[in-house]
């Protein structure tokens, strides 16, 4: 197949602390590969992933992650116009928390709060998910959040919850791919909208949509919807 041909671009952010393992994340997700020592991410990477929503249409998923809001955070005043438009041109965002390290938790909240109000009056689709799960199995009593917590927080903000691993590769497909059908589902019945000059979605055909639209729009954000709910129990 070629790698070229897609329908749709989805431009999704990684949030969440320094540490969590946005970066590890990313790499297990596009390369299958998980490093120990992984490099501190420097300014901005890029990652691209393709994924088949349904048959023939292929998305190319691309991910943003960064050092720079982290650091910059702290004093508004010095987000750069690089930040604030990577938060303005995105469509989706995960939020990522490590289920060992309780502040990373007690801000998401934060991040959350920031890129809502950066974004005004457009929505981000988010996802929240704790990760780092397999610590659990080797260091009982490591964990510094409840999955019932979690739960709470994600059902408050509206947004799914997936428990995660990189290291194990547990669940990093499910959560990726999760975010991404539920992104596609707000596209096809019309919550997520198109629009100029915005690079959050792209579309390559855009009658298509519009076809899809007025066919499959229900069957799919059903399917769209089922694929939220696939998380695997691997994670104990
Ligand atoms: N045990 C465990 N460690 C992880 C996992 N993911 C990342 N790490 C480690 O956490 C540290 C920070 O990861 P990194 O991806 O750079 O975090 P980032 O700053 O959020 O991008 C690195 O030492 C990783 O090896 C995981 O799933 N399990
Ligand atoms: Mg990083």
């Amino acid at each position: 197949m070629d790698l070229s041909l897609w329908q749709y671009q989805f431009r999704i952010i990684m949030l969440g602390d320094s540490t969590v393992g946005k970066s590890s994340l990313l790499k297990r997700y596009t390369e299958d590969a998980f490093l120990e020592t992984i490099n501190q991410t420097v300014g901005v990477d890029f990652y691209v992933h393709f994924l088949e929503v349904e048959p023939g249409v292929r998305i190319k998923l691309q991910f943003w992650d960064t050092a720079g809001q982290e650091r910059f955070r702290q004093d508004d005043n010095a987000l750069t116009s690089v930040t604030r438009s990577y938060y303005r041109n995105s469509v989706g965002g995960l939020l990522v928390f490590d289920l060992t390290n309780r502040a990373s938790f007690d801000h998401v909240k934060d991040w959350h709060a920031e890129v809502c109000e950066r974004v005004q009056p457009h929505r981000v689709t988010f996802l929240l998910l704790g990760h780092k799960s397999d610590r659990e199995k080797d260091e009982p009593g490591v964990r510094a959040v409840s999955r019932e917590e979690a739960e709470k927080l994600a059902s408050r903000m509206g947004i799914p919850y997936v428990e995660a691993s990189a290291k194990t590769g547990c669940n990093v497909q499910e959560a990726f791919e999760a975010l991404s059908r539920k992104i596609y589902g707000g596209l096809l019945s019309g919550e997520v909208e198109l629009r100029e000059g915005w690079d959050g979605v792209k579309c390559t055909a855009p009658q298509g949509l519009t076809l899809q639209r007025d066919g499959a729009a229900a069957a799919a954000a059903a399917r769209a919807a089922d694929g939220s709910k696939r998380e695997k129990k691997c994670c104990g």
